[in-house]
Order: C-alpha cells, then sequence, then structure tokens
C-alpha cells in the first residue's frame, strides 16, 4: 500500500527533467546530483553546488558552470537525492532544508503545479495567469479520484467526505499575505462544494455572494488589484444527504478609512467606481450622479480604473447577484443612494463663520443631494456636521465646531454609512441564503482572512490583522501538533521526543489583563487625555516582563510575532480604536426619512446600549459606552476560534512568488519569507523534530532487503528491516519501531538510498566487468 513516504507519486511529476537554469543547467543530471549540496550565493538565492573536495572545515565547491569557490562547509546543506524532485509533498523529501524546500516548490511553479503539499497543509503558489486546472471535467476527476494530485478541489472533497464520514463540521482555513491568491482559492472550494452539494439552486446564490462582497469590500491597492479589505468566513451547511442547504456569512473588520482617504495608485472600493460607470441613466439622474473625477473622496488617487476590468459591466454583475440574493429593486435602489451619499458627503465644503475658527457647511449642490439621498432636513444635517450637543452639569450646551472638527465629523458619518451599508448587505444575503429551522445537517466554512503584513510603517489596521493571524497560527499549531500526535500514538511510538514551541508568549503580550497591549489600548482610548504617545509609554512602563515586546524610540513599539518582527507606529491607534460617530450624527441618521439610514442608526444604538462582550465603558456619555475596535475585534476572534475548533480543519497557505503580479516569476527571497510567516516552515521544523518519513515494514524489506550481507534466514518483514538498520548504521534516536510503520528522522531515507544506489551500481559494474571479460 501507500506509506513509502519518501519515494512514492514522483515518476508522474518530471522526475529527472532540469529544465531551469537557475539550478543549474548541465548536460549530466545525475552527474549534477552526485556530492550535491545547496550553497547560499553573494545575492541571497541558494544554488545547487557539486562538492570537488572537503578538508573538514572547508570544502571546494563547483556551482552554475564550472565556477570554483571555496567555502566554509557549514555554510552548505544537503541536497535532496534525485529520486525526490518535484515531490507532491514536501515531507517526502529527506532534507527539509530551506534551499530542498524552495527549490521542489519551485521545480512544480515552472511546470504549473501550482499546488502541493506540506504534510495536511495545501500550498498554493499564486500563477497570476490562467492555468487549466478547474471546471466540472478537474471536479468530476477529483470527485472520483481519478486524480489526486495536490489541489484546492482535493481538500474540498476531503471536506465532504468527512464531514459524511464523521459527521463532524469541517473548516477550510485559507492563509498567506496580501495578493497571494486567498480569495480565488476561497472561490475554487466554493466552486466544488457547490458542484457536488449543489441540486438546490442554494448553490447558485453562494456563488453570487462573491461578486457582491467583492464589489463592496475589495479595492485595489499597491499589492493586489483586487484586496479584500475585510476578513470573512462562509459556512456552508449540507443537508444529512450531503446537499447545500443554505449558508451563512460572517465579517470581520472592513477597513472604513479607505472610504475617506486613499493612497496615490490605489482606490476606494470597487462599488463606486462601479455605480458612477455603469448606473443606467434613470438612477443617476435619481442619484444625482456624476463622473468619478467629480468626487472628492475618489479624487485623492489618479488611479481610477483596473488594467483589464470594466467597471460599467462589473455594475451589471452586481446587480444581477443582487437578484439571486432577493435584494429587491427597491434596496438596490437604497442601497446604491448610499453610496452616492457617501460621495457628495465627501464634496461637502466648509467655511469660516468667526474669528474662532468655526465653521458651517456651505450650503450647495453637495449638501442637498446629501440630504435629499439620506431624507433628512438640509438643516439638520448642517447642525449636525458643525456643532455637538454636550452636557455641562445640568445644561445641555451647544458647541461649535473648527474645521477639523468638522471635516472629522463629516468624514467619520460617511465612513459609518458605508461600513454599516457593508452590514446590511451581509444581513441581507444571509436572510437570503438562510438555513431553514428544521434542516439540521452539517456544515463546511471556508475562512478567507487578512494574512500577516509588515510594512515599512505599520499602523492600527497591522496591528489587528496580526493579531488574528498569533490567533489563526495557534490554532494551526495545535492542531497539527494533535494530528502528528495521533499518528504516533496509533503505532505505538514515543511521543514525548517530538518538541514543539507556541506563540503563547506573545499572545499573552496582546490579551494578558490588565497588563497586556489591548487592555492598555483601551485604558488609554478612554482616559481624556490620553494620547497615542502616553499609549506608547504606559506600554514602556507596564510591559517589562515578555520578551515578545520591545519599546522603541517615541511613539513606536516592536512585537515579536511568530512570523516576524513588526514595529508599530501609535500614531492615530486611540482615534482608531475609539471609532466614535457622534451622537449627533446617529440621531441624524435615526430621524432620516430613508429605510436605510433609519435602519443603521438603530443597529449603531443597539450596539452601543447592549454590548455582546466585555464590561461597558463607564465614564462619560452615549458616546463612549460603544465598545472599542479591539475589544470587539478581540470577540470576534474568540467565536471565530470557538467555531473553528468545533471543526475538522484543512489548512491552505497560499504563497505570492512575486511582487509585481506577474507571471513566471519566482523570488526565493519572498518565497522563503512567506513559507516561515504562513507557518508552512514550522509544519515542516515540527515535523524535523519528530518522524516525518515514513515506511511500513514490508516496503523498507523489499527496498533494502537486498542489502543484507546475510539475510536467507530472515522472513518476516520488520526481522528484516532491524537487520538493515543495524546493517547501515543508522543510529537508534534516528529511527522508531511502530507496530506496522517505521518512522524515520529527516535525512535517514537519504542515506539508505544513497547506499542502496552505491550497492547498485557496484553490481553492474561488476557485471559489465565480468561481460568485458567475456568478450
Ligand atoms: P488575496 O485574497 O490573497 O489578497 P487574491 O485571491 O485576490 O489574493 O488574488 C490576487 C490575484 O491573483 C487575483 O486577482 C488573480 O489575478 C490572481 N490569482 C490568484 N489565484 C489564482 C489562480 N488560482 N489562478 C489564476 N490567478 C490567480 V488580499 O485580499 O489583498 O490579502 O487583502
Ligand atoms: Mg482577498
Amino acid at each position: 500500500d501507500e506509506d513509502c513516504n519518501a519515494s512514492v507519486s514522483c515518476q508522474g511529476s518530471g522526475l529527472g527533467l532540469w529544465s531551469n537554469k537557475k539550478w543549474g543547467d548541465t548536460g549530466s543530471y545525475a552527474a549534477m546530483k552526485k556530492n550535491q549540496s545547496w550553497f547560499q550565493s553573494s545575492d541571497g538565492d541558494w544554488e545547487l553546488a557539486r562538492v570537488l573536495n572537503s578538508s573538514g572545515t572547508e570544502s571546494l565547491i563547483s556551482y552554475s558552470e564550472g565556477k570554483v569557490l571555496k567555502v566554509s562547509s557549514a555554510s552548505l546543506l544537503p541536497a535532496n537525492p534525485e529520486i525526490l524532485d518535484g515531490v507532491d509533498d514536501l515531507m517526502q523529501l529527506s532534507y527539509l532544508n530551506e534551499p530542498s524546500v524552495l527549490y521542489n516548490l519551485q521545480y512544480r511553479y515552472d511546470r504549473d503545479m501550482i499546488y502541493s503539499k506540506a504534510g495536511p497543509v495545501l500550498v498554493a503558489i499564486n500563477p497570476f495567469k490562467k492555468i487549466p486546472l478547474y471546471g466540472n471535467d478537474y471536479i468530476d476527476a477529483y470527485e472520483s479520484k481519478s486524480k489526486d494530485s495536490p489541489h484546492v478541489y482535493a481538500i474540498a472533497d476531503t471536506a465532504i467526505r468527512e464531514m459524511m464520514r464523521d459527521e463532524v463540521n469541517q473548516s477550510i482555513v485559507i492563509s498567506g499575505e496580501s495578493g497571494a491568491g486567498k480569495t480565488e482559492t476561497a472561490k475554487i472550494a466554493m466552486q466544488y462544494l457547490a458542484a457536488l452539494g449543489g441540486g438546490s439552486g442554494i448553490e447558485y446564490e453562494i456563488l453570487k455572494t462573491n461578486p457582491i462582497l467583492e464589489a463592496f469590500g475589495n479595492a485595489k491597492t499597491s499589492r493586489n488589484n483586487n484586496s479584500s479589505r475585510f476578513g470573512k468566513l462562509i459556512e456552508i451547511h449540507f443537508s444529512e444527504t450531503g446537499k447545500i442547504s443554505g449558508a451563512q456569512i460572517q465579517t470581520f473588520l472592513l477597513e472604513k478609512s479607505r472610504v475617506v482617504q486613499c493612497s496615490e495608485g490605489e482606490r476606494s472600493y470597487h462599488s463606486f467606481y462601479q455605480l458612477c460607470a455603469g448606473a443606467p441613466p434613470s438612477l443617476r439622474e435619481k442619484l444625482n450622479l456624476k463622473g468619478v473625477h467629480e468626487y472628492k473622496y475618489l479624487q485623492q488617487s489618479t488611479c481610477h480604473s483596473i488594467n483589464g476590468v470594466n467597471d460599467a459591466e462589473q455594475f451589471h454583475i452586481v446587480v444581477e447577484a443582487l437578484d439571486a440574493v432577493h435584494v429587491s429593486k427597491e434596496n438596490q435602489e437604497n442601497a446604491f443612494a448610499m453610496l452616492a451619499a457617501v460621495l457628495w458627503l465627501g464634496n461637502v465644503t466648509f467655511s469660516v463663520i468667526d474669528n474662532e475658527n468655526h465653521v458651517e457647511p456651505v450650503i450647495d449642490e453637495a449638501l442637498l443631494n446629501v440630504s435629499k439621498l439620506i431624507g433628512c432636513e438640509a438643516h439638520a444635517l448642517k447642525l449636525a456636521l458643525s456643532t455637538r450637543k454636550m452636557k455641562a452639569g445640568n445644561d445641555n450646551i451647544v458647541q461649535k465646531l473648527t474645521l477639523a472638527q468638522a471635516i472629522d465629523t463629516r468624514d467619520a458619518l460617511a465612513k459609518s454609512i458605508y461600513s454599516c451599508l457593508f452590514d446590511w448587505l451581509v444581513e441581507q444575503i444571509n436572510k437570503s441564503l438562510s438555513v431553514g429551522k428544521h434542516q439540521t445537517g452539517r456544515s463546511i466554512s471556508i475562512l478567507d482572512i487578512y494574512g500577516f503584513e509588515s510594512f515599512d510603517v505599520n499602523s492600527f489596521e497591522q496591528f489587528c490583522i496580526n493579531y488574528a493571524n498569533e490567533r489563526l497560527q495557534q490554532h494551526f499549531n495545535r492542531h497539527l501538533f494533535k494530528l502528528e500526535q495521533e499518528e504516533y500514538i496509533q503505532d505505538g511510538i514515543d511521543w514525548a521526543k517530538v518538541e514543539f514551541d507556541d506563540n503563547e508568549d506573545c499572545l499573552n503580550l496582546f490579551e494578558k489583563k490588565p497588563l497586556g497591549l489591548l487592555t492598555l489600548l483601551d485604558e488609554e482610548s478612554t482616559f481624556p487625555n490620553g494620547t497615542d504617545l502616553t499609549f506608547a509609554e504606559k506600554l514602556k512602563q507596564h510591559i517589562t516582563s515578555n520578551s515578545s515586546f520591545k519599546g522603541e524610540r517615541g511613539k513606536a513599539f516592536t512585537v515579536h510575532h511568530y512570523a516576524g518582527e513588526v514595529t508599530y507606529d501609535t500614531s492615530g491607534f486611540l482615534e482608531k480604536n475609539r471609532d466614535l460617530l457622534h451622537l449627533d450624527s446617529i440621531k441624524l441618521l435615526s430621524s432620516c426619512t430613508c429605510e436605510l439610514p433609519q435602519a443603521f442608526a438603530s443597529n449603531m444604538l443597539s450596539l452601543s446600549e447592549k454590548p455582546v462582550h466585555g464590561p461597558l465603558h463607564k465614564s462619560g456619555g452615549p458616546d463612549s459606552q460603544k465598545l472599542s475596535v479591539v475589544t470587539k475585534f478581540k470577540g470576534q476572534l474568540f467565536q471565530l476560534m470557538q467555531r473553528l475548533e468545533s471543526t475538522t480543519p484543512h489548512f491552505i497557505r497560499c504563497i505570492k512568488p512575486n511582487n509585481s503580479q506577474s507571471p513566471g516569476i519566482y523570488h526565493q527571497g519572498l518565497v522563503l519569507q512567506q513559507l516561515k510567516c504562513c507557518g508552512v516552515l514550522e509544519v515542516v521544523r515540527i515535523s524535523r523534530s519528530g518522524f516525518p518519513t515514513r515506511m511500513s515494514h514490508q516496503k523498507f524489506a523489499r527496498r533494502y532487503g537486498f542489502l543484507l550481507l546475510k539475510h536467507a534466514a530472515l522472513q518476516d518483514p520488520l526481522s528484516v528491516s532491524v537487520a538493515i538498520l543495524h546493517q547501515c548504521d543508522i543510529l537508534p534516536e534516528m529511527y522508531q519501531i511502530g507496530y506496522t510503520k517505521l518512522f524515520f528522522r529527516t535525512g535517514q531515507i537519504g542515506k539508505l538510498e544513497d547506499t542502496r544506489k552505491r550497492t547498485l551500481n557496484g553490481i553492474s559494474r561488476v557485471q559489465s566487468c565480468f561481460r568485458g571479460h567475456k568478450v
């Protein structure tokens, strides 16, 4: 059966092909591979080198068409035997060092095999081009098991089968950095589930949620033309017979700031451009729509279109999708009116009315359009944007706003309207997809959440995103750890020999009470005199014993994440964490005659009155009763973790092979950094500290039995195996003998293969000698 992890399934994957220049391009592949090691060239890339001779600490190597170099022996890493080139699963490699892993993935990527396994984890490398691996024929092939190479379909198929067989909910957890392909991968998985579980028609609706959520929650960024600016969990429900019965979507932390500010070269949310480009004349007229370049929020970047994307066409696709999930035409129009209101809000300007820099909005087309679109008096809007009602003792006073305050108020209103609209759309989708009360089946959840981010300047958004990733990483580690453990226990292996550490320390740094990052941030956010600087200082003062934390000069601090160190600049942290919409603005919305603003307002009011997690902030008026962003986010994450813990997870790690979104380019350094970040090397490391190579007693005896000098007397595979191990000097700490399999530490099978090859060569030399003698 299966079980020889070290030598299966490489036959079909182009064994012996050696086309890539980077990895050496010599006529004799076998000669190249003999005595091969990896050495790191001056540009940081790994290259294959042949060791000419070695004098202990120093080695003479030849590489890249005959260059010769003297290097320290310690800097060389062993390369795998040729039999392992391009294996499906990195775990099959004898040597799991970084260059070997990188090489294997590139070997496959160059041949459009973008999927590989790292043990239980699927690694997907973004091809940035269409590759013919999808569609009904492929779906059928994976369903019928006539194909079994690594694929998203194979993962989805396993999920369905395990759900049906074990009657346990499943999850597919997709991670990777921006532009790595998470959203596309999630859609591919959904496609498979829809094809296998289809029939009721609801699968069609489920697929149609994608264009809607992408229109309202995705934007062009410098990293990805279609970057998701929110996290998403979609839970697809199945009946007892394996048919899709409904679905529910949960979203996480939409990036609101993009609505009012956007960097050069990027865009705001697709929905705005689609509306401006695609709205039919009657709608244009109703909403007083102008072209994209008439709106200040969209003018902050000169980028208004995306190569290869037709916004007008997309608009129609979104409308069709809204129809499919039963959003009425009237509600669609209401939603578009909110988009237009946000755009017009951005055009509202202010004029100074006194010498204290207090302002009033200019009553112009923009202000009038906003009031018409949300359904309020222009005067009420004017007041809400330029004054604030306050309580001083028992008196109500009205404070006039300065220009900066008024602009903040206007932008906060725009951001709130947009994010409420987003939530409202998700709610409509969920209503349409909701599972009937009596259909209690099983579910498969797909998680597509922002990956670990580390930029030159990292702000509140990265802080939240990376915290989420720490949580996910813990889930990932724990789960894979458990899986390994189970297999060892099943085969009677001493588990204690596998070491493993987790990211408890870093999670503690975030979550500890009262002196963790989140609590201290919340505390400083409610403190009247708190600033980003006092926050940073508090951190340095109070967090003294956590090794994942390092204070920096000024407003910065560094966190040692599992995926690397990130320095955060606390500028804007407090304000983003408070995320206040003043009560005056909420009241304005609730007084509107239009349905959506009212719904938004009552949602916000109910949230501030009935918090779901954590205590209320006691001080201050209703403004401060709202949950802070990090507290709410933490609550969401805990819920998410709980949900995931009750499922059998399947992990997909997406990798971006270059930063230019181009096909055919594989940057080793970039890939390596991601393999580390998304924990693939960690999986590899875990198994390396364990016994990753497994082979059944039978297979082992068959393959290496001929090496035995005297094996005639030995019959059973286990005895043959033990004899081989002794004769070949495999050290006792390098293997364990299980009930059915032998478990080896990394590199051991490579050694045995070498011995086997030498012996075979010897035999054939002896034979040819013999033949030569005869002739
Ligand atoms: P992301 O979800 O991981 O980024 P996407 O799924 O949006 O990344 O992928 C980015 C782009 O890569 C897509 O728009 C496609 O052009 C291309 N791509 C990804 N996967 C494939 C595939 N399997 N085949 C062909 N092209 C692909 V972000 O949402 O930014 O973190 O927040
Ligand atoms: Mg995405």
